[in-house]
């Protein structure tokens, strides 16, 4: 109280003397549609802002905004029938789904949207625009008018190299809200890694979550492995709480489980799944294996069983498989492989992989579901409804898109966050190539060679976090940002108002933001290394 009332002496002396006080400079990050400024009006919310909704459908982002801003320190209500709140959300007809309207004026601030997730957008706007260093904000009056250019804005992360705690999961999934990316892929299966709880096969993750000390390296090498016994996994309970946790937060998640290949810790649960006689280790190097599933059908039926349970527990359309790096060696050996190469009338491995992804996706789609994988899913035939996820460059993206398949864009040339940011002789030990910031935001999810008609089967783009070399949450964030500051506005913003210098103006800010949320980031120089 002693604080608003000074603060309104501030005000009331500022007035007086004609002196402004300093409005809040919109360095909004991603960079909205439409904003029209007005400095020279303003309006100030105080400590305890009255929050106001007309429609249910501003319910939940109401009690959100309400709860992070007392979670900060301001004393925000809602209260109902107020005449006059500080923060209104207003239903408005004919918005698209993630579009929003936010505006400043005499009454205060206002956010506008038809549906849920454009009322949580023009929250994410406010919290871009509010201090970080006080309760009270002296706003502007402006007008924005925002939509995203992409559906897909995508943030990965490989939790089978190294595991990452529920807790941890969650600040993860509240920067991405932050920062308007709405689809969380949750790498949960990898050769050294099984992290998902699945009931029927209770060893997945008895056996498949733990790992033992690297045994081909006496001395520790980093590029091989851990050298220590590790190990993790998250519970169905777990699961579906961070499921809702992302729901609440726009955030759709997509579980990848990884097949034919990468699947070394399952072969290690169960090894009648693989070709061989068994048996197999939990991978506890990094790389590539030959062992990969055998196309029998006891496998297609325990990969159907584990995905029913993936199914329940992900409300997601899309369910990723996987379909990177599967060695063909095993099956040109394997008797059962070739048989059904044989009974098919397939005309090799290729061929085979892809009527093992086409029978996944039957089955998913029988669920009203749809299959994602990597590129390779295009070799020997890409499954009839899948989308591609295109990682080895573009092309496989630009393949599928005038196949008039759906793709999500990630090539490691511009998306692969574990790659080095800076220079390698000061950054911590990264999987080589180099990305930096700038790399980042310069990247456009539209292929120039793709003609227009087939533009829209690029549904967006993402960045991938393998963490062979990322042990600790700490690192993560320091590998993550700020460069998913600057994705952000590719995959939001549209590209006429995508502008480097600008951009780098508002990172100042953005570092602020994110050190009041005890975020590790790596600061970035203006051009290319540190
Ligand atoms: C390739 S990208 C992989 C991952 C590795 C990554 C390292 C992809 C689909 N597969 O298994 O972790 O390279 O950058």
């Amino acid at each position: 109280m002693t604080r608003t009332l000074a603060l309104l002496t501030l005000i009331v002396v500022l007035q007086a003397c004609n002196i402004k006080p300093e409005t809040i400079q919109p360095n909004i990050v991603p960079e909205p549609q439409s904003m029209v400024i007005d400095d020279d009006q303003a309006y100030t919310i105080t400590e305890a802002p009255i929050l106001a909704y007309d429609d249910d459908k501003a319910i939940l982002t109401a009690e959100f905004l309400n709860e992070y801003l007392n979670s900060v320190g301001w004393k925000s209500q809602i209260a109902q029938n107020e005449e006059q709140p500080n923060i209104s959300f207003e239903l408005i007809n004919g918005l698209e789904a993630e579009a929003y309207h936010f505006s400043v004026d005499d009454n205060g601030v206002h956010i506008q949207a038809s549906t849920e997730k454009g009322f949580f957008y023009g929250v994410q706007t406010l919290l871009q625009l509010l201090p970080t260093d006080s309760h009270s904000a002296n706003l502007p009056f402006m007008a924005i008018e925002d939509a995203p250019r992409f559906k897909w804005r995508g943030l990965h992360l490989d939790v089978s190299r190294h595991f990452f705690p529920v807790e941890f999961i969650k600040k993860y999934i509240d920067l991405m809200a932050f920062y308007k990316f709405n689809t969380f892929h949750w790498h949960l299966t990898d050769d050294q890694g099984w992290r998902i709880e699945i009931k029927q096969y209770p060893k997945l993750t008895e056996v498949g979550s733990q790992r033992k000390e690297t045994m081909v390296e006496k001395n520790f090498n980093p590029y091989k492995g851990d050298a220590k016994p590790y190990g993790g996994f998250y519970t169905q309970e777990e699961i579906k709480e961070v499921v809702a946790y992302a729901e609440a937060r726009q955030v759709t998640v997509v579980p990848e489980i990884e097949m034919p290949g990468h699947a070394l810790a399952a072969l290690a649960a169960y090894p009648e799944l693989g070709c061989g006689p068994g048996p197999y280790e939990v991978g506890t190097i990094w790389g590539v294996y030959d062992d990969i599933f055998c196309p029998k059908e006891e496998t297609f039926a325990f990969l159907e069983n584990v995905l029913t349970e993936v199914m329940d527990l992900f409300p997601s359309k899309y369910i990723h498989v996987g379909g990177d790096e599967a060695p063909k060696t095993v099956w040109k050996k394997s008797a059962v492989a070739q048989r059904v190469i044989r009974r098919e009338g397939l005309k090799d491995e290729f061929e085979l992989q892809s009527y093992f992804i086409q029978r996944m996706e039957k089955f998913l789609n029988a669920n009203g579901r749809q299959l994602i994988g990597w590129d390779e899913i295009l070799e020997g035939g890409l499954a009839p409804g899948a989308a591609v996820m295109s990682w080895r460059g573009e092309a496989g993206g630009i393949e599928a898109a005038e196949a008039e398949h759906n793709v999500v864009m990630t090539p490691n040339g511009s998306m692969y966050f574990d790659y080095y940011q800076g220079n390698p002789e000061t950054e911590p030990l990264a999987i080589g190539g180099m990305i930096t910031l700038d790399k980042v935001y310069n990247y456009d999810p539209i292929p120039a060679e793709l003609d227009e008609a087939h533009h829209k089967y690029i549904l967006g783009a993402q960045a991938n976090l393998w963490t062979e070399y990322i042990k600790t949450a700490d690192h993560v964030e320091y590998m993550i940002y700020p460069r998913a500051v600057a994705l952000s506005e590719v995959v939001w913003s549209q590209p006429e108002q995508r502008d480097w210098e600008r951009f780098q103006q508002k990172l100042t800010k953005q570092y602020q933001l994110l050190d009041a949320r005890d975020v590790n980031y790596h600061v970035s120089p203006p051009e290319g290394l540190s």
